[in-house]
């Protein structure tokens, strides 16, 4: 069994203890790889091979893809219904004329997300994981493929929505960003702070729906900023549009700071 997550395998009842355990097999999940042993006597031999480290030899091929391009690569995580795509949608409709947009949409099942991108005019592929709660970089590095991105195109990855498993893997981005929404409650950033602590910047959206929830936004700064004392961090609402300036004011210097690395 994954003692990291247990994602991308199929649930198995097991009879015994009416609970349900995972399959042994599952190297498309892409943390561990199980493979066993049975000595004569019946007992079995497991042995655990660590493919995190397969994982980043992809991410390592999609940061050299990357940079033939002359590309930038954001992945977008967060919890799901915390305002990924409606965020995506409005930058490539405020900002899809003036750059190269690319978006790859990450879910376990359904185009949706994909389907609400291209509305913009951005090109997008969707990537269904089914029993996978994360995407992966070799995922990513066929979606890249598929794309035919262009030289100095900017990617947006929208993983899948889920706070934990997206923050041990690796997809080969040049920035990872956290997308968290006030409707989620206080308590995220010190209960999931591997993701907190693994993106460069941390966005609070649905700022518009503070009057009505139960959410301290200066104790969400501290927060974030102890869990991840150098992340960078805005704050906006895609319905009022306040605090969209600055996130479109991130995006440009980030594909400033690139260009002239070049
Ligand atoms: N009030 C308010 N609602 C928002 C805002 N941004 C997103 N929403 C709403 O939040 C809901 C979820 O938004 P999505 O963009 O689909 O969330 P997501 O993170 O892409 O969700 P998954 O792909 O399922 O993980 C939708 O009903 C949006 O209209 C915002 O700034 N303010
Ligand atoms: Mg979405």
């Amino acid at each position: 069994m994954c003692e990291t997550c247990g994602c991308g395998e199929i649930p198995e009842r097991n009879n015994r203890n009416n609970r349900y355990d995972r399959y042994d097999h599952h190297d498309h999940h892409g943390y561990h790889d199980h493979d066993h042993e049975h000595l004569p006597d019946g007992r079995v031999i497991r042995i655990q091979k660590d493919i995190l480290g397969e994982n980043n030899l992809v991410a390592e091929r999609n940061r050299g893809f990357l940079e033939a391009k002359r590309a930038i690569c954001f992945n977008i995580v967060g919890s799901p219904g915390s305002g990924k795509t409606t965020l995506l949608e409005r930058t490539c409709r405020d900002l899809g004329k003036e750059q190269t947009f690319y978006v790859i949409e990450g879910d376990q099942q359904s185009s949706l997300d994909a389907e609400r991108i291209k509305t913009t005019g951005v090109k997008a592929i969707q990537i269904n994981t089914e029993y996978g709660c994360h995407l992966d970089a070799a995922m990513v590095n066929k979606a890249l493929k598929e794309l035919e991105v262009k030289e100095k195109g900017i990617i947006f990855i929208e993983n899948v929505g889920n706070l934990v498993c997206p923050a041990m893997f690796d997809l080969g981005e040049t920035k990872r960003i956290v997308i968290y929404s006030v409707t989620e409650g206080n308590d995220k950033p010190l209960k999931y702070p591997y993701m907190f602590r693994s993106a460069h910047l941390a966005v609070i959206t649905k700022t518009d729906l503070i009057p009505y929830v139960d959410f301290d936004l200066d104790r969400a700064r501290v927060d974030i900023r102890k869990t991840h004392p150098g992340i960078e961090v805005i704050e906006l609402s895609v319905k009022s549009g306040e605090g969209l300036e600055n996130w479109y004011d991130w995006l440009k210097e980030e594909g400033r700071g690139k260009r002239t690395e070049d």
